[in-house]
């Protein structure tokens, strides 16, 4: 089989309720790029990558449909059932991008599913569980507002909690933030504290020194992998990675130098499903947890996140955050990814089990054969 045709669209996604504030990161409305594969069969896959604007992570939207320009005539001809194979030629492409490269990823393994008739968890390994935990993740906030919504959550079901925290305020209101949702919600969910690169080093050691009888993960403490080796010994607390695992090999050098307890990983920043799956699998043989999500995205990559969080051991689940509840309407009308209860429902497939209406998307911005 040989790929025919590629086409490259884009989507504006507006924050509900917005906007939706991190440390590093204030935003109203995404930049989402998606990619159809077709092949010369007729069979079509479906792929996203949706940056959470500019500043979160060293992605944008406009720097994903550079690297898709670059790569996708190069694709034209090869066969779209060999992820491996093709990650390998669009490496011989263009250096790095691995945001951009995820969506043609998370294409093939779709087309891929269609082809073989199956679910793109089936594709990774197999299914765990066709209800997958998900995890809610509040903005930066004040203390009461944040407790508020924690308490909400717990009663919808979630299993998890994410407190963002960092940014330039004092720390002691982040510290409060804490204690307020730990007082409302207690052991009810788990809790993970995000700090997206925003303390300082001294600021992260004063949080958890603060906090020890709170037993949640601190997650991304740091700008960088040094800043948080520094620390690492005086904290309380287990760390988890987030923005500073950007590859495979990362991925290995934080493990095997006892850096970090577990990962928050995006499918998107790690080079798509294929990847993701090797990162699953270092994750497993050394007992690391780690979620499975995205920066943001539509239908595409929640269904991407939710196949692979699927396939996870349960002991390692941190859940699948999804975009979802920030975004009205979907690009599946039908079967569109949905949060209820606190967990996702895995689509049947074949492949990611869900398609685009391609009347909500327009006319694509490039197309190649
Ligand atoms: C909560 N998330 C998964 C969504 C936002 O893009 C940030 C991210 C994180 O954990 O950093
Ligand atoms: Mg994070």
């Amino acid at each position: 089989m040989k790929i025919a045709e590629v086409h490259v669209y884009s989507h504006d996604l507006p924050v509900k309720n917005g906007p939706y504030k991190m440390a590093n990161a204030e935003v109203w409305s995404l930049d989402t790029t998606l990619v159809k594969i077709v092949s010369e069969t007729g069979l079509v896959g479906w792929g996203e990558t949706c940056p959470v604007g500019p500043t979160y992570q060293p992605h944008h939207a406009s720097g994903a449909r550079a690297a898709l320009a670059e790569m996708a005539q190069g694709l034209i001809g090869e066969n779209p059932l060999q992820p491996l194979v093709m990650r390998r030629r669009m490496d011989s492409l263009l250096n790095g991008h691995r945001y951009a490269k995820a969506a043609i990823d998370i294409a093939l393994h779709d087309l891929m599913g269609k082809h073989y008739g199956v679910r793109v968890a089936d594709l990774l390994g197999g299914a765990v569980t066709d209800r997958v935990p998900s995890y809610y993740a509040s903005g930066v906030g004040e203390p009461d507002d944040i407790a508020r919504i924690a308490a909400e959550k717990a009663v919808e079901g979630y299993p998890r909690m994410q407190v963002k925290v960092g940014g330039r305020r004092p720390v002691e209101i982040d510290i409060e933030v804490v204690r307020k949702v730990w007082e409302r919600v207690g052991t009810r969910m788990r809790l993970a504290v995000d700090c997206n690169r925003g303390l300082t080093t001294r600021d992260a050691l004063r949080l958890s020194r603060e906090c020890p009888d709170i037993p949640f993960i601190m997650e991304q403490p740091c700008n960088t992998i040094e800043e948080i080796a520094a620390i690492r010994g005086q904290l309380q607390h287990a760390i988890y990675i987030d923005e500073n695992g950007e590859d495979i090999a990362t991925v290995l050098r934080v493990v095997g130098a006892g850096l970090c307890d577990g990962f928050g990983m995006k499918v998107t920043r790690i080079g798509g499903l294929h990847a993701m799956a090797t990162f699953r699998d270092i994750c497993e043989a050394r007992s690391m947890p780690h979620t499975c999500d995205d920066a943001w995205g539509g239908d595409i990559i929640a269904a991407a996140c939710t196949h692979i969080g699927a396939t996870v051991q349960p002991r390692l689940n941190e859940g699948v955050w999804l975009a979802q509840p920030y975004i009205d309407g979907h690009f599946d009308p039908e079967n569109g990814i949905r949060i209820e209860g606190g967990h996702i429902k895995l689509p049947d497939g074949p492949g990611l089990g869900v398609v685009p209406d391609e009347t909500r998307l327009g006319a694509p911005l490039a197309s190649y054969s």
